[in-house]
């Protein structure tokens, strides 16, 4: 995993936006990304260390996604620019990065940058309800995950707008951020 302030040019999003300046693991953490490395060939299986960190944070259902046109089919275009609009979720985003690589933006609060995120196999990211992002493929143009989840599978992506400002697991979310700053 690597991060840094996206540069804002325009371009191609799956291109690297590298501004040059990085962002470490703990200021990601304070925004309320967090993020775990298992190895795939992690010793006994990285099964075991997805059901050990599963068990110790929720985590109680799961799926896979293949990001190609071959995984998505039909819905392969409407998904890649859905995935890309600015949005926030009512539930944890956790994602366990299996073959491939992709980025997570997330928006650093209150500066509103983006911050770009590049994820490869080993990698597992947690986005915290509330948090503004956006997924986006690089130029290997293809990823595959494990998607987990608290309950249900409840992922509505809502996109940002005056309503998502003041939706309780967004004000939620700034109101964490400020109780530990
Ligand atoms: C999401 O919610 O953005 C996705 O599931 C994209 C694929 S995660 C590898
Ligand atoms: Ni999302």
């Amino acid at each position: 995993m690597r991060a840094y302030y996206f540069d804002n040019l325009p371009g191609d999003q799956r291109l690297q936006h590298d501004s040059g300046t990085s962002v470490d693991l703990a200021d990601l953490r304070k925004l309320g990304l967090l993020h775990w490395a298992i190895p795939l060939d992690s010793p006994g299986g990285w099964e075991s260390e997805i059901d050990r960190i599963a068990e110790q944070q929720s985590y109680k259902n799961r799926d896979t996604i293949d990001v190609t046109k071959e995984g998505l089919g039909d819905q392969y275009e409407s998904k890649i620019k859905i995935f890309f609009q600015e949005h926030m979720h009512e539930d944890e985003e956790i994602r366990y990065i299996l073959s491939g690589s992709c980025f997570f933006d997330v928006r650093e609060h209150p500066s509103d940058k983006w911050i770009r995120v590049h994820v490869l196999p080993g990698d597992l990211i947690v986005i915290l309800a509330g948090i503004y992002h956006r997924f986006s493929l690089d130029e290997l143009n293809q990823v595959k995950g494990l998607r987990l989840f608290k309950e249900e599978p409840k992922w509505i992506p809502y996109a940002r707008s005056s309503e998502t400002d003041s939706n309780v697991h967004r004000i939620q979310y700034i109101n964490s951020l400020n109780a530990t700053t």
